[in-house]
């Protein structure tokens, strides 16, 4: 497996060729900020032929990477099924990604090093935003995961594998957090014993929505699985939401996960990579916009039990979150991209920053999501 630094302009070219038919690449370069795959946007020679995004999915991460493929496969024929029949989102430009065939009719290639490579449209006049710009914006992530829910709302969960056993389950993070503890030779920093201070204060958060799934008052359902502000593609004319990308974690859970994901990283204004951590705070009045836009399309399917369990399930996403990267920072960084030593420490600080936040302002944020119901 190559190292995840560098691929050669010959072996981005060759995996791209696949993809094309008698066209020339014109121009290959990294595109997005996603921590886990590698991404390029390819530009073909033909001035007639749109740029597609090439991937090379990350293996150790996705262990099953067909299972990935078919769950995308399952979720978009469904979404493409429901647009045909129902007005959701009529009167807005809606798109769903859409997979590269190979010259072979297939939905990826191996290279000869193992690589799993595939390609996919990419969807013009549009752009995504790492920070909210303001209300309209922060309604229109809401509008576009709630759309996201909506049009899935009645795929049986039975047609979607669960492509990343113990993704999103809390407990299980710090089992294996404590594993790594366990193994741990080195002093800690005074950062990271910041760190160590905050989980040991607030593991108890953790089993809260695994006891719900276990007493029955929450539901699996289909989920995006990283719905986060940079996910969500705006477009370019008109600023509305147009698509949710990054289909990867679609699977089974609880739209929770979804919501607490989405407002964790809109509603932190210095952004998840930043490194002024102890700035870092939660803003409510920007969460109660990405809810309003959320529930405008999704109010008809929730539960009132789904409005009892969003405020700590926003806290409890930005914990197991921080909980992620600390514990990947400690373990030598073999999960989430590092771009420099210290990168997952810091943004680990930055979730647990935004927790902290959360929890100091959770009566503010129940009365929000009471407002809503
Ligand atoms: C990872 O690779 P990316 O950026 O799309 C991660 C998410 C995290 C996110 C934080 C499969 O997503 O769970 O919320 O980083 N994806 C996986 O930015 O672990
Ligand atoms: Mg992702």
């Amino acid at each position: 497996m190559p190292t995840d630094s560098y691929f050669s302009r010959e072996t981005l070219e060759n995996a791209a060729t696949r993809f094309l038919t008698g066209c020339p690449v014109l121009e290959i370069k990294e595109f997005g900020t996603g921590n886990i795959n590698r991404t390029f946007l390819v530009t073909q020679g033909f001035h007639e032929k749109k740029p597609f995004l090439l991937q090379r999915l990350n293996t150790k991460v996705f262990q099953n990477p067909d299972l990935v493929l078919a769950n995308i496969c399952s979720v978009t024929r469904h979404v493409r099924k429901q647009l045909e029949s129902n007005r959701l989102v009529s009167d807005r430009r809606w798109e769903i990604p859409d997979f590269l065939p190979t010259t072979d009719g297939k939905d990826h290639w191996c290279s000869s090093d193992g690589s799993f490579w595939r390609a996919m449209s990419f969807i013009e006049n549009s752009h995504v935003k790492d920070i909210i710009t303001g209300p309209d914006h922060a309604r229109e992530v809401g509008f576009a995961l709630g759309t996201f829910h909506a049009l899935l709302s009645d795929l049986p969960i039975s047609q979607l594998a669960d492509t990343l056993p113990g993704f999103h389950i809390t407990p299980t993070y710090l089992e294996r957090y404590d594993e790594v503890l366990g193994a741990l030779a080195s002093k800690p920093s005074s950062q990271e014993e910041w760190c160590l201070r905050f989980v040991e204060e607030h593991r108890c958060w953790a089993p809260l929505l695994q006891n719900a799934i276990r007493q029955g008052s929450l539901e699996l359902r289909p989920i995006h699985g990283d719905p986060k502000i940079n996910n969500i593609l705006i477009d370019d004319l008109t600023g509305l939401a147009l698509s949710m990308i990054d289909l990867d974690t679609v699977k089974p859970g609880l739209i929770q996960f979804d919501i607490g994901d989405c407002l964790r990283s809109c509603c932190n204004a210095l952004g998840e990579e930043t490194r002024d951590w102890e700035k870092v705070v939660f803003d409510p009045e920007i969460g109660r916009e990405v809810l309003v836009g959320y529930c405008q399309i999704a109010r008809r399917f929730l539960t009132p039990a789904d409005f009892d369990f969003l405020p700590d399930a926003i806290r409890l996403i930005a914990f197991e979150l921080g909980l992620r990267f600390f514990m990947d920072h400690l373990d030598g960084n073999s999960y989430f991209k590092a771009a420099y030593r210290g990168h997952n420490l810091f943004r680990a600080l930055v979730q647990f920053r935004l927790a902290e936040s959360i929890d100091s302002q959770i009566d503010e944020i129940r009365a929000i999501v009471d407002d809503l119901r």
